[in-house]
């Protein structure tokens, strides 16, 4: 089991808890013992039982269910209450807008027990008599039930298909016979989720890649095999289709298998453009392979020079290519700082110090704590008097720890009307400040454009956090109107964050792309709430590259003396 799929697990039991309407402890121990494995580096499943129990933030009680959860695939609170909640109750979890407390709502006063009861009761107009359904939601759960039919198999978040890449990829390459292998697809393009992964293995025995593919451990069911293609199910429901291609067609099948789509048609007309053919095996005039074993050498021979993965979306890389004017993409490496973190003032996992330190390792020059302001007060955010206390605490810091600058910030909660959660006296002793929407993300378009719009418009804010504040695990985007938001933004010298954290990667990469087109800055954060957690700016980065982001567009890729004199 990959802790991915462990972490899933505990979070469906927490959704159970919570639609029982269980204590509130209870459901909090178990979402945050989700979060702890889903971060954790290493697998929980090869850990015996006193390791389990030394991880930070997991209790014994707990560390007895993961051993059994891991041993046998389940254990006795998740079977409880999998005897007590109907399982059509829990699958209207997955409904844009729907939470447990809602389904539990509707369960209660409607008698819902599955979507079919929630369809009729949509039909007689029934929800409107609840309080907190509105006709907005009706729609939108009216319009989500027409998509679910055709709906396909969940997608996986980039970060969970990456562990499972990883085991899988140490595997295959333990067998002597692949003299390569990578993973194609959604995944090479860093998409923020992933349908199924694409695997390419170059050998000249594909006989015994597939022999040895097929005894991967984590294989749950073979779907079709074949001598060079074959399709299984992993267990934690991930596909992978594995390819074995030969040396002189390795990079035209990376071509092709990297997509996208819409990416390949462009290239193959190209091809025959110029009287050529190109297919998964090489680009060919007539019979001659004029290219087929780099992809190097197949853009070439298109006139092109090579295009990163990241950009084959067929969004204009394929002109800007053409005409030598491809983007120089920001790097991980360019970050020098981050300007988006928690600490145990708040709801981080670790003291500034902890934090710095990790920083620094992360090789960033500087760090903006930004706790919470006190509206968030499950994660008792921060008054003024507080808020002074962390000040002397960062300066206490920034004496022992050398190395790394950090920066005295706050992550203000943008308050219903647009104003912040702070006095301005306050933000104005500040070095950085995040303003950010954390409640009422329901509001209409037109208020919550107005709600942004007001918070750039105050002068101490630097960047807006998670613009959008979707959730990858199921809650939609806010509304609210891009263009006038980028309008402003360019306006106030505002920056908008790409927010590395994998569930939310928010900015979009369509909108790292519009905000770029219309002259506003970004911020990749990492919204650190972890040591660990500097890693993620990883997706962040990735997010950035499929928005076409430069070095020149990112904030925090400025040494620190040139973005303080922004
Ligand atoms: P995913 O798996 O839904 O996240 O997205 P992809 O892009 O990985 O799509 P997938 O797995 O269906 O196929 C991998 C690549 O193979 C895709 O990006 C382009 C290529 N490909 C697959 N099917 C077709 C097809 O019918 N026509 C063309 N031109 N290319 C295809
Ligand atoms: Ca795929
Ligand atoms: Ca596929
Ligand atoms: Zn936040």
């Amino acid at each position: 089991m990959q802790n991915h799929e462990i972490a899933k697990i505990l979070d469906e039991v927490a959704d159970m808890l919570e639609v029982s309407e269980d204590s509130f402890f209870r459901v909090r121990a178990y979402r945050n013992a989700a979060r702890i494995i889903r971060d954790h580096p290493l697998p929980i499943a090869q850990m015996d039982l006193k390791q389990m129990r030394e991880l930070p933030g997991i209790g014994a009680d707990m560390a007895g269910k993961l051993k059994s959860l891991v041993d046998t695939g389940d254990f006795d609170v998740r079977r409880q209450l999998a005897g007590k909640i109907p399982t059509g109750l829990i699958e209207l979890l997955r409904l844009p807008g729907l939470g447990p407390k809602r389904v539990r709502l509707l369960s209660e006063r409607l008698r819902i027990r599955d979507i079919d009861d929630l369809k009729k009761a949509l039909g007689a107009g029934a929800l409107r008599t609840v309080r907190g359904f509105g006709s907005r939601m009706e729609q939108q759960l009216a319009q989500a039930l027409i998509g679910e039919k055709h709906a396909a198999r969940a997608r996986l978040m980039y970060a969970e298909a990456a562990q499972s890449a990883r085991a899988l990829l140490d595997y295959l390459h333990r067998e002597a016979a692949v003299e390569h292998v990578e993973v194609a697809g959604s995944f090479r393009r860093r998409k923020e989720t992933v349908g199924d992964l694409d695997v390419l293995a170059l050998s000249a025995a594909p006989a015994a890649v597939m022999e040895h593919f097929l005894r991967f451990d984590a294989i749950k069911q073979v779907l079709g095999k074949g001598d060079t293609k074959s399709s299984v199910l992993l267990s934690g429901g991930l596909q992978v289709d594995l390819r074995v291609v030969a040396r002189e067609s390795y990079g035209a099948a990376m071509v092709y298998f990297t997509g996208s789509q819409a990416h390949g048609v462009h290239l193959r007309r190209i091809a025959q453009s110029r009287g050529m053919l190109l297919n998964e095996y090489g680009l060919f005039r007539g019979a001659e392979r004029v290219a087929g074993a780099s992809e190097e050498e197949v853009y070439r021979a298109l006139g092109l020079p090579l295009i990163a993965p990241e950009l084959r979306e067929d969004r204009g890389e394929i002109e800007a290519a053409a005409a030598g004017r491809l983007p120089r993409l920001l790097a991980r490496e360019d970050l020098r700082g981050d300007l988006h973190s928690h600490s145990t003032y708040t709801d981080g996992r670790a003291s500034i110090e902890q934090m710095a330190v990790r920083a620094r390792e992360a090789g960033l020059d500087y760090l903006a704590v930004t706790d919470h302001s006190r509206r968030v007060a499950m994660a008792h955010g921060l008054d003024p008097l507080r808020l002074r206390d962390q000040w002397r605490e960062i300066e206490a810091v920034a004496k022992r720890v050398e190395g790394i600058a950090l920066l005295r910030g706050i992550e203000v909660d943008i308050l219903d009307d647009g104003s912040l959660d702070l006095p301005d006296d306050v933000l104005a002793e500040l070095d950085w400040v995040v303003a950010s929407v954390h409640y009422k993300l329901s509001q209409s378009a037109k208020e919550m454009t107005r709600r942004m719009i007001a918070a750039m418009r105050n002068p101490h804010v630097d960047v807006i956090g998670h613009p959008s504040g979707r959730l990858l695990t199921g809650r939609e985007p806010s509304e609210f109107d891009l263009d006038e938001v980028l309008h402003v933004a360019c306006e106030e010298g505002c920056a908008l964050e790409v927010n590395s954290q994998p569930e939310r990667l928010d900015l979009t990469d369509s909108a790292c792309l519009k905000a770029k087109h219309a002259g506003v800055k970004l911020v990749v954060s990492s919204d650190a709430h972890h040591p660990r957690d500097f890693a993620l700016l990883e997706y962040g980065v990735n997010q950035a590259r499929r928005g076409w982001l430069e070095p020149a567009d990112v904030l925090n890729t400025r040494p620190l003396a040139q973005l303080r004199q922004r």
